[in-house]
């Protein structure tokens, strides 16, 4: 296998099947892991224990291209062991172990860049070469990660900052619902005067005129409840004023009416009575004036409503901004130093040819036709990555998000989207793909993933 440009160099760093951690100074014994070395000395009588201490074997049979030992550890040189591991030193690139059965098979294995598994002139070594371009590639990324975390490091301070401001305006508006709640306890009490000096006008003025009403009125009433109480009204109208004028005389029909009531009747009527009044007067059948309900009462159950009305808008307010602050610095939402926030709703577009897709982080995902504009749902957000081996608040975990839900495809599934992003210096989509049918794959950069390396889990090197 030929090796040459970046495809191998990548593929050097990361196919090795065990990068090396240990020593730098390589062991005389062909194949042995640095780390390993001192355990390959012959004992004083020329014997050598396999490295599980199962058996001892003569120094002899050690690389003798026979398999003495189960763990494979007395051929670290040869493909004898099919459990073995070979060391390729790899100078001036990175040392790795392979399987030994891919030992003098005949092939360059790109991770084997010296060509030591191989019999001698079979591999070109270019170590030097792969290392070069590993370094230079390693030094750019490093350049980003470093860029870009200083641009993520803004994004720690507006999370700092949109905390302050949170916990500033919940601790306003907990004042204000606590002073609107007085303000409504307040009219309250107001409108409940005013309504029992109402009840008790109304009383005297019905005592006083009870001997008027008529004997069988009582029975008539009792079926008030449920009658279209505007044509009660109009009958009542015609037979006992005989007037079919709309305004004033609506009114007084409506005033008078309650003379003629048992009490029971009286709440419930005083309620419709006032809405039939509004509604009237809305729609301009009557004028605007005031009612058997008192001016005042009138001006203090909007006051009442108003107090109310204004007390619910501040608790929502308040429950809002309460989840705000939950959701700021909670794992599953935008990481635990609030990395993210900053990014709440950002929209990012990539143009293909045929469409437009756009993701607004933490919101929704779509595909625009840019033949006829037609847009198609993708989905919304719903979690980071769906690959559950991912330890919520890693580096991995914030590799990926999942938007679904969206417009169902023909005979298929709903669509959704899987936003696969690493570190970059731009918020941007550079790749969208349907591997499946409705099933969409955007990768992105995003400055929010550059944190510097040691917060990186990816495990040691070694270059030599
Ligand atoms: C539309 C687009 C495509 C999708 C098909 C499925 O044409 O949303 O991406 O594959 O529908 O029918």
């Amino acid at each position: 296998m030929k090796l040459s440009g970046s495809v191998n160099v990548l593929a050097a760093a990361a196919l090795p099947f065990f990068l090396s951690t240990g020593a730098t100074s390589a062991s005389s014994i062909k194949g042995v892991d640095p780390s390993k070395a001192n355990l390959y000395v012959p004992s004083s009588s020329q014997t050598w224990k396999c490295l599980d201490g199962s058996k001892e074997i003569p120094w002899s049979a050690v690389n003798d291209d026979y398999c003495d030992c189960n763990d494979g550890s007395d051929e670290p040189g040869t493909s004898a062991c099919p459990n073995g591991t070979f060391y390729c030193v790899n100078k001036g690139h990175i040392g790795v172990n392979i399987r030994s059965s891919r030992v003098g098979d005949g092939l360059c294995e790109p991770e084997c860049c010296d060509g030591s598994d191989e019999p001698s002139g079979t591999c070109p070594d270019q170590c030097e070469s792969i290392g070069a371009t590993y370094r230079a590639e390693r030094e750019r990324t490093a350049k980003v990660r470093k860029t870009g975390g200083k641009i993520r490091s803004t994004y720690l301070a507006h999370a700092q900052k949109e905390k302050k401001r949170l916990e500033e305006s919940i601790k306003a508006l907990k004042l204000e619902v606590k002073q609107k709640k007085v303000e409504v306890e307040r009219t309250q009490e107001t409108l409940n005067q005013l309504e029992s000096m109402d009840a008790a006008a109304l009383e005297h003025k019905k005592q006083s005129q009870e001997e008027d009403v008529p004997e069988n009125y009582e029975s008539e009433v009792h079926n008030i409840e449920g009658t279209d109480l505007i044509t009660l009204l109009l009958d009542h109208e015609k037979h006992v004023t005989g007037s079919t004028t709309q305004q004033d005389d609506v009114k007084a029909l409506l005033f008078s009416v309650a003379d003629y009531l048992p009490d029971s009747f009286l709440p419930a009527y005083e309620s419709l009575k006032e809405y039939i009044i509004n509604t009237l007067s809305l729609m301009g059948v009557i004028p605007k004036t005031s009612s058997s309900t008192s001016a005042e009462t009138s001006r203090a159950r909007t006051a009442h409503n108003t107090a109310e009305s204004a007390l619910i808008e501040t608790e929502t307010k308040l429950n809002e901004d309460q989840k705000a602050l939950d959701k700021l610095f909670a794992v599953e939402w935008y990481g635990k130093d609030g990395e993210w926030k900053k990014l709440d709703g950002t929209c990012l577009s990539k143009d293909t040819g045929e469409y437009t897709y756009s993701v607004c982080l933490f919101g929704s995902a779509s595909q625009k036709s840019n033949k006829n504009g037609a847009n198609m749902n993708l989905g919304s957000f719903q979690s980071w990555t769906k690959d559950s081996s991912a330890v919520p608040g890693s580096l991995e975990y914030y590799s990926q998000q999942y938007y679904g839900g969206g417009t169902k495809c023909w005979n298929g599934p709903e669509r959704s989207v899987t936003l696969d992003l690493s570190c970059g210096l731009e918020n941007e989509i550079t790749e969208v793909s349907e591997p499946e049918k409705c099933e969409y794959r955007f990768v992105g950069t995003t400055p929010a993933l550059c944190v510097p390396e040691q917060e990186n889990k990816s495990g040691g090197k070694d270059e030599l």
